[in-house]
C-alpha cells in the first residue's frame, strides 16, 4: 500500500466514511464568493467571519510546517424517533449526540497516531474541525469530498448525502491532492422552496439573518417577531433543507456511539423543563459536552419560548385550552429578570390570548 492508500484505509477503519487529500494553496475563487457574501450582509452578527477573509482562504497560514491536509467526513445521522408530545422542541441532527468538535478532534488525532505507527515515523500534524479560521467547505469541494449543493452543504458522492461533519488533519506529509468531485443539483431547488424562512437564494447562497439555524444558535439577541412563527418546532438548529434534499433520502447512519441520541440530548427536549433552569451554572451542567451550550441559557430559553408560543397558537386554532402551559409560562415570566426573555414569554402567551397578532 502507498501512503495515500494507507491513509484511506486507516481513516475508514476509524469510521470516517469519506477521506480526500487537499493542497494548501490559497482558495482564490472561493474568496471572491465569500467576500460577496459578507458584503451583502449575509453573515448577520457573526463578526468572527468578517475578520480577515483572506486568511480564512489560506490554509497554509494555520500551520506553517504543513504540506497537505487530509480531509475527513463522518455521518452524524440517526433516525428520528416519534414526536414525544406537543411541548417538546426539536434538536437538529448534528447536535443530538455529543459536541462534534471534541469528538472529531479526538478521532482525527487517533488517525494521526495510527498513521505514525503504520509509517514508522513521527509526523507534525494538527487536527481541526470548525475551530480555526478556515473555509472548510471550500477546501472540501475543491478536492472532491463532495459538491456544494444549493443549500450550501457539501453533498458526498453515491448515497453519502449531506448529514456529515467535515474535519482536517494538516500534516507535513507531501501528498498528491485529489481532484474535485463533479456533482450537481440539476434543476432542483427543493431546499429553497421548503426552507421555512426563504433563507436560501437560487444561486446557492444563504442569508444567515433569515436562517433558523443562525437565529436559534448564533444570534444573541431577540428572534425577530415576524420570523418567530416560522421557527415552528425547531428549538436548536434546523434540518429542513437537508431533510427535503433528494440526496438525503437514505443517509448512512453515524458509525460512532458518541453521536447517538443516548449519548447527548436526543432529538427532542421537554420545553417546560427548560424553564426550570435558574442560572448559567445549572444550564452548563445539564448541557455539558453538547453543542447546546453555544447559545447559553439565555439563547436556549428564548428559543423554547418561541416554540411554546407556536404550539399555543396551534392549540388555540384547534380549540384546546392548555391552561397548565400558560400558567407555567406566566410563573416563569414573573421570576425572570432578563427583559429579552420576559418579552419572549409575553409573546408566547399572546399567541394564545385574544391579543395574538400573528
Ligand atoms: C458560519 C457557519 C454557519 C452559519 C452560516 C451557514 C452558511 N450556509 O454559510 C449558520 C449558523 C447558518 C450555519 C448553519 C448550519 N451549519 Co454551519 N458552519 C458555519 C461555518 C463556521 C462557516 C461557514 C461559512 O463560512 N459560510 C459562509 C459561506 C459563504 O461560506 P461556505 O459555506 O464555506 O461556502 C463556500 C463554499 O460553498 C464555496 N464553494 C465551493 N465550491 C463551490 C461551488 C459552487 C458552484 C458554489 C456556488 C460555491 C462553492 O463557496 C463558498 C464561499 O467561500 C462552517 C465551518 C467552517 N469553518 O467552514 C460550519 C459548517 C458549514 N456548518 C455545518 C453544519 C452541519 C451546519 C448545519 C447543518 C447545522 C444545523 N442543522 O443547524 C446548518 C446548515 C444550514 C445551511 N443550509 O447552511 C457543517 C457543514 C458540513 C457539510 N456537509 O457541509 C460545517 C462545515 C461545520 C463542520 N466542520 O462540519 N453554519
Ligand atoms: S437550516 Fe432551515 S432555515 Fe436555514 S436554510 Fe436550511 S431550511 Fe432554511
Ligand atoms: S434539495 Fe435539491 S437544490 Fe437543494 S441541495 Fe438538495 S439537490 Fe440541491
Amino acid at each position: 500500500m502507498d501512503t495515500k492508500q494507507t491513509i484511506l484505509h486507516l481513516a475508514r477503519s476509524l469510521g470516517f466514511q469519506r477521506t480526500v487529500v487537499a493542497s494548501l494553496t490559497p482558495m482564490r475563487r472561493s474568496l471572491a464568493r465569500y467576500e460577496e457574501w459578507i458584503d451583502k450582509g449575509y453573515a448577520g452578527e457573526m463578526n468572527y467571519l468578517k475578520r480577515d477573509p483572506k486568511a480564512r482562504h489560506s490554509p497554509a497560514l494555520l500551520f506553517p510546517e504543513a504540506r497537505s491536509a487530509i480531509i475527513v467526513s463522518v455521518s452524524y445521522y440517526t433516525p428520528l424517533p416519534p414526536d414525544p408530545g406537543l411541548y417538546f422542541g426539536r434538536v437538529a441532527s448534528y447536535a443530538v449526540g455529543l459536541d462534534y468538535h471534541a469528538v472529531l478532534r479526538k478521532k482525527i488525532r487517533e488517525l494521526k497516531t495510527a498513521l505514525e505507527t503504520e509509517l514508522g515515523q513521527p509526523l507534525l500534524g494538527k487536527a481541526y474541525t470548525d475551530d480555526v479560521p478556515l473555509q472548510e467547505r471550500s477546501l472540501a469541494a475543491r478536492h472532491g469530498l463532495g459538491f456544494a449543493g444549493r443549500n450550501t452543504l457539501i453533498i458526498g458522492p453515491k448515497l453519502m448525502g449531506s448529514f456529515n461533519f467535515i474535519g482536517e488533519l494538516l500534516t507535513d506529509l507531501p501528498l498528491d491532492a485529489d481532484e474535485p468531485y463533479v456533482g450537481t443539483c440539476g434543476k432542483c431547488f427543493r431546499c429553497g422552496v421548503q426552507c421555512p424562512t426563504d433563507a436560501i437564494l437560487p444561486e446557492g447562497q444563504l442569508n444567515s439573518n433569515l436562517c433558523i439555524s443562525y437565529l436559534t444558535i448564533e444570534n444573541k439577541g431577540a428572534i425577530p417577531i415576524e420570523l418567530r412563527p416560522k421557527v415552528g418546532q425547531w428549538l436548536f438548529g434546523c434540518d429542513v433543507c437537508q431533510e427535503v434534499c433528494p440526496y438525503n433520502q437514505r443517509p448512512p447512519e453515524t458509525p460512532w456511539p458518541e453521536f447517538q441520541p443516548e449519548s447527548g440530548v436526543g432529538h427532542y427536549i421537554d420545553l417546560l423543563s427548560l424553564l426550570e433552569i435558574k442560572d448559567e451554572e445549572e444550564f452548563l451542567t445539564r448541557f455539558r459536552h453538547t453543542a447546546l451550550r453555544r447559545p447559553k441559557r439565555r439563547g436556549l430559553l428564548r428559543n423554547a419560548l418561541v416554540v411554546l408560543g407556536n404550539r399555543l397558537r396551534e392549540q388555540k386554532a384547534m380549540g384546546s385550552r392548555p391552561d397548565h402551559v400558560i400558567e407555567r409560562i406566566e410563573q416563569y415570566r414573573d421570576s425572570e429578570s432578563d427583559p429579552m426573555l420576559r418579552e419572549h414569554a409575553e409573546w408566547a402567551m399572546a399567541q394564545y390570548s385574544a391579543r395574538a397578532a400573528s
